[in-house]
Parts: C-alpha cells; structure tokens; sequence
C-alpha cells in the first residue's frame, strides 16, 4: 500500500550545517595547513594617489623568516591577462588595466605594490615595513562629481578621462509625460559607501599539485567563475587547476569575485613551487575588498493631482573606485530596471554615468544595485504623497501593478514574473494597526512630546534569481547564467546531490536534501549534498543575486525527476507492467489501479546498480544531470513597515517595531526563510542609520576600523513581525523566488521614511543615510529655522527663503 508521502518542502527541517558550524568543526580556508606552506603578506599603498618612483626590497629580503619578496616587475612574467572586468556593460566602456600588484603609480589606499613571503604570517608582515616605496604624491579625487570636470586628476592617464560609461535607458514618452503633469517632484539621495564586512575576511591557499596542476582553496562565493577567470590570468589549463571553497563565513556579494590576493597565491605557488597562504586583515578587508553602494541619484516623478504617477526619469552617477573588479560596471545597471518598483506608469528614462575615483573598487554588496533603485523609488513616492497630502499607503495603492499570475511588463521594459501588491500591504497594515499607530502618532504630536512616533513604509520588487544567459549576455556578462545539479541514487538508495551552487550561509545543504527528499521519496537524513569544489562539483555558476533557490534548487528538483523517469522505467520491468502504468509516490513505485504491485526507490536502485536484469537497451546506474537556464528573473515583492521613536531633543533614531511581509513564492525552508530576512533587514537598518564608509578629500579611509564604522549589534535591532504571502513564480517549476536580498533592498527606505514621517509637522522632509542623531537633530533645527524666517517673513512681508533643490539637495519641490 502507499502511504500518503511526507513532504519536507515547506517544512521546519533544522538546518544540517548548524552542527558542525556552532561546534568548531568547520573548516576555514585558514584552518587548511599544508606541508611545506608558506604565508604572505601584502605592501600596500598609504596613499590614494601617487606615482611610484622606485621600491627597494633589499632590505626585506634580509629580514628573519623571508624568504621572497616580489614587485609588479618581478612578477610581471606570471600573467597571461590582467584582472578582467565581466560586464562590458557598453561597446565603449573604458577599461583600465589591472594586475594583481601595480608597477607605476597606485590609485587607491591600499593598492598593493609589493608581496612578502615567508616562513609564518608574522614574518611576512613584520618585514613589509622595510620594503621602501619612494611615492611622489599626486592630487586626489574622491568625489564623483569633482572626478567628471574638466581638468580633474585622472585615475588613469592613459583613459583619458574619470568617466567610464554612460548608459541610457529610454521606455515610452517621457517627455510628454512631464509635460502633462499637474506636479512634478525631484529629489537628490545619496547611496553612501558601504563596507560589506563577511565575519570571516579572505583567504587563500595554492598549492601545486604533481603534473603542472594546483589547487586553490579560496573563501569564495564563485568556485566555478574563480577557476575559470584564474586560469585566464595566471595561464594555468582549465582542465590543471582545481578551486575548492571550504566552509566559508559569509561574503554579502564580497567574495562574488576574483581579488589579486587569488591570483598571487597561485602564481607564487607556481613560482616557489611550495603552497603558499594569504589570510586578510579586518583592516586589511576595509582596504582590500570591495565596497558597495557610493551612488548619487537624481529622480524625477511626473503625476496628476491626484497622485497617478506618469513617469520617471533617474540620473545615476555611480563609483566604480579605482579599478574594475568583476562586477564593478554592472552592479548600478542591475537597479535601471528596478526604479519603476511596484508602479505602473508608461515614461520611464534612466542614465547612468559610471565614474573612477581614488577609493577602492565598488562592486556586489548586498543587494547590488536594487537596494538603491527601491529606496529611491519608495522616498521619492512618500515625497509626492507629502506634496499632494496624500497618505503613503494610498499614493501606493493607487499606482501598483494589479494581481498577475503571468508576466507583466513593467515601464522599464522588462516583464516582472508574478505579484499581488494590494495583498502584502494590506496584510502589513493589518499586522502594525496601521491606524492604531496612526492615532498614537496624532496624540503625540498633539501633546508635543519630545519623541515622535514615525511610521514607515516601504513596499518593494527586486530582480533575482540572475540566470537567463541571453538576457546576461545581452548585458554584456561574459559568464553564462544557467545552473547545474546531479542526483546519485547510490547502490543502496541513498542519494546524492551534486550542486553548481556555492553557499555561504544560506543552507543549500539543508535545502536541497528537502528538495531531493520530496522528489524521490526519501529523508533529508538520506541526501548529501556536494558542493563548493570544482573536482566533484565540476559545472556551476555560484551563488549570488539570489539565484540559487531559483536556478539551482530547481536544477537540483528537475535532475531528480530524470532519476524518476529513469526509475520508472526500470520499476515497469520489475513489475512487469507498462511504463505508463507507473505512479510514483512516498519512495515507491507502483501500477496503477493495483497498488499492492509495488518496489520502491531502494530495490530500483539496487536493480539499477547490479544491471543483471535490465529493460533492454537501458544504462546501469541511477543518475541524472541538469542544465537549468530559466526563461525569466524572479520578482520577490514585499511590503514593509517601520515604527520608529525620534527623540526630537538628541535626534536619536529608536526603531520600536518593524513588520514585514514578503512574498519569495513557495517556500523550501521557512526557518532559513526568516534567517534570511532577519539578517537582510539588519543589514538595511544598518544601511539607514548607522554604517557609511567615509574618505577624506586626500582619499584616506576615515572609518578604517570597526570603531569607526559603526556595524550594528543586536541592540540596535528590533523584534521583527514577519508573514509571508505566495505567489509563485512562472519563471521556474517550483514557482519558487529568491529571498537572500530581499531583506535589505526592502528595508532602507521603511526605515528613513519613518524618520521623515515622525519629523515631518516639523517641516522635515529629508534626512541622508546614515540618519545619525547629529543629522536628524541637524535636520529638526534647519527646519526649525526655515520655520521661523518664514513666520518673520509673514510679519516683515519679506520672502522667506524657502529649501529647493539647490541649496538642500534633498528637498522637495515642484
Ligand atoms: N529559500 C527558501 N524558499 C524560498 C526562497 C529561498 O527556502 N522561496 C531558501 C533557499 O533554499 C536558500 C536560502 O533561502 O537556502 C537563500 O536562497 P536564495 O534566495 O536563492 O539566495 P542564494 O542562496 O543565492 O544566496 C545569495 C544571497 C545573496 S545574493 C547575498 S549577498 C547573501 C544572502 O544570500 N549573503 C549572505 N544571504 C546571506 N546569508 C548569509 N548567512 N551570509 C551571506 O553572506
């Protein structure tokens, strides 16, 4: 008889990873000791901008434990390509070159010049301090705007110029749209600098293996794209190098790339012919490895009186910092097509003008690109509401997309999958008391107490699930988007799953056994999961953009139906019925309309491994793998809501309570669900009020430490009340969307949004991120004044200066 089968999907299966991680028997890239290993260090730029005159490492060589010490030159023989850029984002994009030391001049602090290598780690950084760098300091430019006139310093001479592209995007009549407007409204925000702090830094071990080959231990994101790029800079064969990500304690988009450190441990292994380690410093990590965001972003709404949007224009300037990494010139062009969020309109005009300046490269960080299109979208939304005397959640309703279960296209051009907008916002209205809060607001601001209660919204899409390889190439990626997966069935049923993906933190392990688990009738207990080494997992794209659910959960769930078929045909001759007589459910395969007639997996598998009785003409062995290269992105939605306590005497920023409702389709794991949306929020808290990376005009890094750059701890965090809605997505089986991000591209604008509205009777209508106590206590006074030159104005009959767009870049106006 068939039971009625058990389905993990969609189940509260605990985590597999947690066991070995909160016992201390994980392995990090700096747990690996290899026989013979060296360590190394890198001499790093202390200035943003200098030419470099000469480096003498005489003295270096003669310190205790050294036993190399390169220069660019010394090393200039071991690349067969500098560090790519992999968006070619535009035909003419101006591409610096980048090895993995500089020779001529540095461009960034922390641009580094020299590698030291010796016997232990302490030796290396010991002797860095001898390598001596004659620097002939140059003028500096950090700021974006500074970088693009005429006459600025130049990043690099040889382009000619700090731009880099510029991009344009043009939907619909965006012209007339402005033209028939009853109000138009323009703001300024300023996407800060962003420093991704992974808790664990970088590492990396090369080690030569026998033949001419190597293996390079990394703590990556992207084994597969790591293996392939190393092998064109370094000229080792694709088919002699071996990329092994080990357990690896976060990245945040950080570590979705190639760094010069990966590229010297190999060449340095090749070279000394001995394994060679490099682990990163924290302040190192601050220098070293990218930072996100850094964006100024000028955006235009058109609307009728009463509030339907008609269109958009945004003008991106977005820093790429010195040099381009991998996805440098892509991250800002991922968050063109998300401005339009949840509103649909028909004139839509986006450009973006990339720009070099003497910081350290920006790239992937959390988010990438979406966080700052919907915190644009969802303040520039509460600043017409404000202009009209609209409610916030009303402008929104009135101008999202309806229901769909299809693709829709959106005014940006492309087609979000699926989404019910009206239902998560409703539901977090009722989940806050939105009226409730409503009315404490009224008694408060009546009673004039000094701490104003502000109610944020901020309801959200993003793009995710980064896969389809054409829309990638068309974008100019030079990497494909699909995903890879096997399923094993062993000999004994047991099964395992061999995954393209590479995690980080996001509980693939325990995913895709749920996955496989539901599709071939087993328990979770009965899948292992393979990952993360490019020897046993040999086709992959990775994790970021929150695509492995969508891609690689599904390539996992599509690999175990061919399994299925194949089992079924096997189960058929067993059983002596036609194949198509053949139900499958709960691990046991069956005839139909005689369920007495059965076997299961384990004796289909056993069949299968023996071959002594086989269907003719069918392979022994148990396994199937899958290519998946969806048709469409996801489009998880969400809408978010922020409470907040504004002490209008300190201008401290209290969050008293944060509600979410996100809809990421059908869900596999609800508890690495909310994980992920908890760490995701904190992230976008940390975004709105406390983090922000900051150079001086000379370009040094001010916030170089973490006493400087304020990460949150979990007292800075609220309680969260999430829900989740779901619809599925089209754009794959499962109907399953990414969630990694959704958290922190959702939450930034809820939370200054509700700074604003508990300051706005005040006459605040903008504050920039990090809302600091100094910039809201700032922001309360500047309004204050206004207020009282414009009641002196009254009196006197004079003009009251009034805040527009170009003395107070953020405000308001029509
Ligand atoms: N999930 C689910 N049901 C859904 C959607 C997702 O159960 N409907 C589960 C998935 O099965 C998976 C996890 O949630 O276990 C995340 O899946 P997905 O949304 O596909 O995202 P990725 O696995 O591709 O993760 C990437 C994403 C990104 S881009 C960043 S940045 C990020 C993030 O994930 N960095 C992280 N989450 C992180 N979490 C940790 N702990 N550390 C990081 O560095």
């Amino acid at each position: 008889m068939t039971e009625t089968a058990q389905r993990y999907v969609g189940g509260g299966v605990p985590r597999k990873e947690d066991p070995a991680l909160v016992t201390g028997r994980a392995t990090w890239t700096d747990n690996i000791k290899l026989p013979g290993m060296l360590h190394f260090a890198l001499v790093r730029s202390p200035m943003a901008h200098a030419k470099i005159n000469r480096i003498d490492v005489s003295a270096a060589r003669e310190q205790p434990g050294v036993v190399a010490v390169f220069t660019a030159e010394d090393l200039r023989d071991e690349w067969a390509a500098p560090i790519p850029c992999g968006w070619q984002v535009t035909e003419d994009l101006r591409v610096p070159e980048h090895w993995p030391l500089t020779g001529d001049k540095v461009r960034y602090l922390g641009d580094p010049v020299a590698v030291v290598v010796a016997e232990d780690r302490y030796a290396a950084k010991d002797a860095l301090e001898f390598v001596e760098v004659d620097y002939e300091p140059l003028d500096v430019v950090t700021d974006m705007e500074e970088a693009l006139k005429e006459g600025a310093p130049l990043v690099h001479e040889d382009l000619g110029t700090n731009e880099c592209y510029t991009w344009p995007l043009q939907n619909g009549d965006v012209d007339e749209a402005f033209g028939r407007a009853d109000v138009v409204v323009k703001e300024r925000y300023i996407q800060q600098r962003l420093i991704p702090n992974a808790i664990e830094p970088r590492a990396v071990v090369a080690q030569p293996e026998p033949g001419g080959s190597f293996t390079v231990y990394s703590s990556t994101q992207v084994p597969h794209i790591l293996k392939s790029v190393l092998s064109a800079i370094c000229g080792v064969p694709e088919h002699r190098l071996r990329v092994v990500a080990p357990d690896v304690g976060g990245g945040f988009g950080s570590k979705l790339n190639v760094y010069p450190e990966e590229a010297l441990a190999l060449a340095l292994s090749r070279r000394l012919g001995v394994p060679v380690k490099w682990v990163e410093e924290r302040s190192e990590n601050y220098l070293a490895t990218i930072h996100g965001r850094d964006q100024i972003q000028d955006i235009e709404v058109a609307a009728t009186s009463d509030g339907k949007i008609l269109g958009m224009k945004v003008e991106l300037l977005a820093d790429m910092g010195a040099y381009l990494q991998l996805g440098t010139t892509v991250v800002p062009l991922l968050g063109a097509f998300m401005y339009p969020g949840l509103y649909d309109f028909d004139a839509y005009s986006f450009k973006c003008t990339a720009v070099y300046t003497n910081k350290t490269p920006t790239d992937a960080y959390r988010g990438a690109g979406r966080p700052e299109a919907a915190y644009a979208v969802e303040r520039i939304v509460d600043a017409l509401a404000r202009r009209l005397g609209m409610d916030p959640a009303e402008i929104r309703r009135k101008n999202f997309h309806p229901p769909f279960d299809e693709p829709r296209t959106q005014p940006a051009g492309i087609q979000y999958d699926s989404g019910n907008y009206e239902m998560v916002l409703d539901r977090v209205m009722e989940l806050a008391d939105y009226e409730g809060l409503r009315e404490e607001q009224r008694r408060r601001r009546e009673s004039g107490d000094p701490v104003q209660l502000g109610i944020g919204f901020s309801t959200y899409t993003e793009i995710c699930g980064i896969a389809p390889s054409q829309v990638a190439a068309a974008l100019g990626g030079g990497g494909a988007g699909w995903e890879a997966a096997s399923v094993r069935v062993l000999s004994s049923g047991k099964v395992e799953v061999v995954t393209g993906t590479s995690p980080h933190g996001q509980g693939h392990v325990t995913s895709w056994s749920q996955i496989a688990a539901d599709a071939l009738g087993v328990s979770p207990d009965d899948v292992e999961v393979i990952h993360g080494d490019t020897d046993s997992a040999p086709w992959g794209r990775d994790t970021y953009g929150s695509r492995s659910l969508p891609v690689g959960g599904v390539a996992v769930y599509l690999a175990a139906q061919k399994v299925v078929e194949k089992a079924k045909k096997i189960a058929a001759h067993m059983l002596e019925a036609a194949e198509g007589d053949i139900e499958f459910e709960g691990g046991r395969f069956s005839v139909r309309g005689s369920p007495d007639r059965n076997v299961t997996l384990q004796q289909v598998a056993g069949a299968a491994f023996l071959a002594a009785d086989l269907p003719e003409g069918l392979e022994p062995g148990l396994s199937a793998e899958t290519f998946f290269d969806p048709p469409n992105f996801t489009f998880p939605f969400g809408a978010h809501i922020c409470v907040v306590e504004v002490d209008t005497e300190t201008g401290k920023v209290k969050i008293r309570d944060y509600f979410a409702v996100d809809d990421c389709g059908p869900v596999v794991n609800p508890q690495i669900v909310d994980g992920q949306l908890h760490g995701g929020i904190a992230q976008g808290i940390a975004q709105a009020l406390y983090e922000e990376a900051v150079y001086d005009e000379d370009g040094n890094l001010v916030t170089g430490s973490m006493v400087d750059y304020l990460v949150p701890g979990a007292p800075e965090v609220p309680r969260y009340t999430l829900e989740r809605t779901e619809t599925p997505s089209p754009s794959n089986p499962l109907g399953v969307k990414g969630v990694g991000e959704a958290g922190t591209i959702g939450s930034p604008p809820a939370v200054i949004n509700a700074v604003i509205d508990a300051l706005s009777h005040l006459g605040v209508t903008h504050i920039d991120m990090p809302a600091s106590p100094a910039r809201v206590w700032q922001a309360i006074q500047e309004a204050r004044g206004r207020e009282a030159s414009a009641g002196e104005a009254s009196r006197t009959g004079r003009p009251a200066q009034a805040p527009d767009h170009e003395e107070h870049p953020g405000g308001e106006s029509l």
